[in-house]
């Protein structure tokens, strides 16, 4: 173990001025390689698996994926606990951050996430950090990650429109094996629709600065409007 910080000063300067930090090759094949062997296992029983959204999530915000149960296997935790990620996030979040919950979205063929911020509250310092982390290299028609760098500096979208479309200045990324995208929760962020047969599956581990409560990525805000999970409400 190296006792180097991960992130350079400009790439942590870069993520709290851009609201993300994309770092391809972050992870090496092997750190990465269990968590891909437990994805690869759960792809063969895809169509049994339940976890998806609701009709009406997905018929607003054109958001449809099914969560795969590998979060609670001790090779999450583990991959999330691996020294370069501790020092990183401690160096974007200070030492005080706490860790929350973890997921694994499964995206299959016409499947995507529609633009968004996970959470709606605009003040200064108040996001979640989204720690996303790929285990495999996908093609860009399994669907890329788009993000808006700066969109969290302000409240929701600048207008409503298609979920799926291109803004100026977005960026579009191709995931890859060993990559990690660091990405506020305020800052605008969409999955590409995945128009191939193969499954596109992303691992994120939530965690906050200190003083942000819990719940801040209970209301979403989409184009058109909010969502609050815990209810399943459209709030408009
Ligand atoms: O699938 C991805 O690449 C990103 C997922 C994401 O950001 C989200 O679940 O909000």
């Amino acid at each position: 173990m190296s006792d180097a910080s991960p992130l350079s000063d400009e790439q942590v300067l870069q993520f709290h001025d851009q609201g993300c930090l994309i770092l391809p090759g972050f992870f090496s094949p092997e750190e990465v390689g269990p968590m891909d062997a437990l994805i690869e296992d759960c792809l063969t029983r895809w169509d049994e698996m339940r976890g998806g959204e609701s009709i009406e999530y997905r018929q607003r915000f054109d958001v449809h994926l099914k969560a795969l149960p590998v979060t609670r296997d001790p090779a999450f935790r583990a991959l999330f606990d691996l020294p370069d990620m501790t020092h990183a996030t401690t160096q974007l979040l200070g030492e005080d951050h706490r860790r929350l919950y973890g997921f694994a979205f499964g995206t299959p063929r016409d499947g995507g996430q529609g633009w968004h911020k996970d959470s709606s509250d605009a003040a200064p310092g108040a996001f979640t950090l989204n720690r996303l982390v790929y285990t495999r290299d996908y093609a860009p028609e399994q669907g890329k990650l788009y993000i808006l760098p700066g969109s969290h500096r302000y409240f929701g979208f600048q207008s409503d429109g298609p979920n799926h479309a291109d803004f100026p200045g977005q960026l579009a990324v191709t995931p890859t094996a060993g990559m990690v995208a660091f990405v506020s929760s305020h800052c605008a962020h969409r999955v590409g629709l995945n128009a191939t047969d193969d499954v596109r599956v992303v691992l994120n581990s939530r965690v906050n600065p200190a003083g942000v409560p819990d719940t801040l990525c209970d209301l979403p805000i989409f184009r058109s409007g909010r969502w609050r999970h815990s209810t399943q409400t459209f709030l408009g």
